[in-house]
C-alpha cells in the first residue's frame, strides 16, 4: 500500500542552485529541492521511586545499588532524597529499559515483602 512521506521527517534545506530544464547554466532560480532527513530522538522515562514509612533504609540503598549501578555512596544520597522529599528520579532510560527496571525492583520489594513503589513517567 502506498503511504505518503513523511512530512514532518524531511526538511527543505538551502544548498545549490535549481535551474528550469534546458535552461542556461548559469541562471539560478533562487531555490533547492534537496531534502535532508531528520532523525527522531526515542522519548526518554523518568523512573522514579516513592517513599513510604516500611520499607527499610538499607533495602532501599540495596536496589539502587544493584537495579540502578549506584556506589553505596550515590545510593545513600539518593535514598535519603525520597524520605525526605517523597520521591526522587532514579534514572532516564528508554522506555523498554525503564520498564524492566521499574519491573525488576516491583519484583525484587514483593518478594522481600516491602512496600516500596517505583514507577515511570514520559521526560
Ligand atoms: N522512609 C523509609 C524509612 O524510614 C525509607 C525509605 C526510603 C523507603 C526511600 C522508601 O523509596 C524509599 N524506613
Amino acid at each position: 500500500m502506498y503511504s505518503a512521506p513523511r512530512m514532518d521527517s524531511i526538511s527543505l534545506i538551502s544548498a545549490g542552485p535549481v535551474r528550469a530544464a534546458g535552461e542556461d547554466p548559469g541562471e539560478d532560480l533562487g531555490i533547492s529541492l534537496k531534502t535532508k532527513p531528520k532523525t527522531q530522538r526515542p522519548p526518554m522515562y523518568k523512573v522514579l521511586l516513592l517513599n513510604d514509612d516500611y520499607t527499610p533504609m538499607e533495602f532501599v540503598v540495596h536496589i539502587l545499588e544493584r537495579f540502578f549501578g549506584m556506589t553505596h555512596a550515590q545510593a545513600f544520597e539518593i535514598m535519603l532524597t525520597v524520605h525526605k522529599k517523597g520521591l526522587a528520579v532514579v534514572g532516564v532510560f528508554s522506555f523498554e529499559v525503564a520498564e524492566t527496571k521499574v519491573v525488576q525492583v516491583m519484583d525484587f520489594a514483593r518478594r522481600h515483602q516491602h512496600p516500596l513503589q517505583c514507577t515511570m513517567e514520559k521526560e
